[in-house]
């Protein structure tokens, strides 16, 4: 059977187990929408309104599902929009397929309309870049996309398409099925090493996060934890994939990283790193850990070659996939019980907090959101101080997720919460916005009106770009420049696009707006009105700046 690039592209898609692709169109790959109005129902194109925004659900569909987010774009201004996606995917290790249009094969290298070296733009940025001459190949190269984007450390791919390529006829039969790939597992005799060094241990930890965890994965660390009674401590934005109720759950190494988290990290002798790609955030400016040979004796266990010894010399360093790894961990005892509990005990601490200086307290909103969330929420954030509440102040079951940039790209919320609905319309989702991160793609409202996905967004509405003003007042006290936000009616623009809309100007009309917006099917913005004082949850703006004043005058 005869089909075009276009065709052969989309079946194998499909064959791939494929279904859905987000995207906005453009005249460079009318082959492959024209393929993929014979897969609705099957592979569904869900229509964005801008590629940052589509390549943003492309990512955190990845991140989601542990399948490839697919993406689809036009070439230069499409694909340059939504970079900020592929470097999240590449930054959050998600995997993702970003598939460009690219100009004619006979225009190519003369700086043609909309030309973009792929390669050249996307080789750094992306984990793989490559372009598609021969239709012949498609099958070849896009199954060796998915792998790719799905194995070792999973990453971003970039495949442009050229035009010409794409209407050229072929007899080449489409893929049939995704490769069937095993986590590459532990040696035995690494594993007794492991065990040794964590039995040796006074004060052990386990440090761990990533993408592609199976519940069986999680299942098998969250046992080994228990039975050994080892305090575990998440990556930057991954608490999602530990279970916050284990005895063993102990808090997040991230941005603004509790007190508690830094000692367990600093004051560990023994760390078992598992899937875990080392960077400032866990290591608060790697000052947690020394470049390039820690103190804390370090076991890194990681699926890619390149993670292990990428920064830090581990002790022992297993080159495996980490729900294999898990898989074939077996209880170790010691004498770090109090270690253990004290761990536990300080995070169960850090979720308190003084009541905030604000028209809408976040410590109750997160409280009441605590008990009020059904187990298997989807929670999702951009950038902003305002992320503090969704990372520190709730608690993640095992079912429960959180879609979050490590890239900190702020804009990212939205998009992801939309793919969550898109993944899983029966599951409450709810996006934690800050004004200026609300901004940077609220256009994506008209996509969730469209697709049917509409989450639930809270604004956290303080009239300016908190954590940049955060930043102004520690380093240049009392002179704002460039961070305060004049903004619209919030609750006027989600209206048009058919969301429920309120202002929520007290904290105890929170409660009540939340139950209409869970209730009205439409999905909800609710705009919260919050003080710039409260800018975190436990230092007001104003006592920032006297600090930074003083600390001058001092000098
Ligand atoms: C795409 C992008 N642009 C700029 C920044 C720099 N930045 C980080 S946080 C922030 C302000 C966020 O403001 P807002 O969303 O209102 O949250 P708030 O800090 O006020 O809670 C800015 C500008 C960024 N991280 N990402
Ligand atoms: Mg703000």
């Amino acid at each position: 059977m005869r089909r075009n690039g276009g065709q052969l592209l989309v079946e194998s898609l499909v064959a791939l187990g494929a279904t859905k692709g987000f995207g906005v169109p453009g005249e460079s790959y009318l082959a492959v929408l024209d393929a993929l109005h014979d897969t609705a129902g099957r592979l569904d194109f869900v229509l964005c309104r801008n590629e940052g925004g589509a390549a943003f659900m492309a990512a955190a569909w990845g991140k989601l599902t542990r399948s490839p987010g697919l993406c689809f774009v036009t070439r230069g201004p499409g694909v340059t929009n939504a970079s900020i996606g592929i470097h999240t995917a590449m930054q959050d290790s998600a995997p993702m397929i970003v598939f460009v249009g690219q100009v004619g094969t006979d225009m190519r290298g003369r700086e043609a309309f909309q030309e973009i070296d792929y390669r050249a733009v996307f080789g750094t940025m992306a984990k793989w870049a490559v372009e598609i001459d021969d239709v012949n190949r498609i099958p070849e190269i896009l199954a060796r996309a998915w792998t790719t984007a799905l194995t070792g450390r999973p990453g971003p791919v970039v495949i442009a398409l050229p035009e010409d390529m794409l209407t050229t006829l072929t007899e080449t039969a489409p893929l049939t099925a995704p490769a069937r790939i095993t986590e590459p597992a532990p040696a035995p005799a690494a594993m007794a090493e492991a065990r040794a060094m964590l039995a040796a241990a006074t004060r052990p930890l386990i440090l761990m996060g990533g993408c592609n965890w199976t519940p069986e994965g999680q299942a098998a660390l969250q046992a080994f934890a228990e039975a050994s009674d080892i305090p575990v401590v998440a990556a930057f934005r991954y608490q999602d994939q530990f279970d916050n109720f284990s005895p063993c759950y102990a808090g997040e190494a991230g941005v603004g990283m509790p007190p508690h988290v830094k000692a367990l990290i600093r004051d560990a002798d023994t760390i078992l790193a598992v899937n875990v790609r080392f960077g400032e955030m866990t290591t608060d400016g790697y000052t947690l850990l020394d470049v390039p040979v820690p103190v804390q004796k370090l076991i890194h266990v990681h699926g890619s070659d390149r993670e292990i010894g990428k920064i830090y010399q581990p002790t022992l360093g297993i080159q495996a996939g980490q729900n294999a790894f898990a898989a074939a961990l077996s209880p170790v005892t010691g004498d770090w019980a109090a270690w253990r509990k004290g761990a536990r005990a300080s995070w169960m601490a850090s979720l308190e907090a003084p009541a905030q200086p604000s028209p809408v307290d976040m410590v109750a909103v997160t409280a009441h959101l605590r008990d009020v969330l059904p187990e298997d929420a989807i929670l999702t954030n951009g950038a902003g101080n305002f992320t503090v509440w969704p990372n520190k102040f709730f608690a993640y079951g095992p079912q429960a997720r959180l879609l979050a940039p490590q890239s900190g790209a702020m804009g990212y919320g939205l998009p992801a919460a939309i793919a969550a609905k898109v993944a899983h319309p029966g599951r409450t989702v709810v996006c934690f916005a800050g004004d200026g991160d609300f901004q940077m793609n609220c256009q994506e409202l008209g996509t969730a009106m469209q697709a049917g996905a509409q989450p639930i967004v809270l604004i956290l509405n303080n009239g300016i770009y908190g954590t940049i003003r955060a930043h102004q007042e520690r380093n240049y006290p009392a002179r704002v420049s460039g961070t305060v936000l004049l903004n619209p009616d919030f609750t006027a623009i989600a209206r048009a696009y058919g969301f429920h809309a309120e202002r929520v100007e007290r904290t105890e009309d929170f409660a009540a707006a939340f139950a209409r917006a869970l209730a009205s099917g439409t999905g909800a913005v609710l705009d919260l009105v919050i003080s710039p004082e409260a800018l975190t949850p436990r230092q007001t703006l104003t006592q920032m700046r006297d600090a930074a004043l003083a600390a001058k005058e001092t000098a």
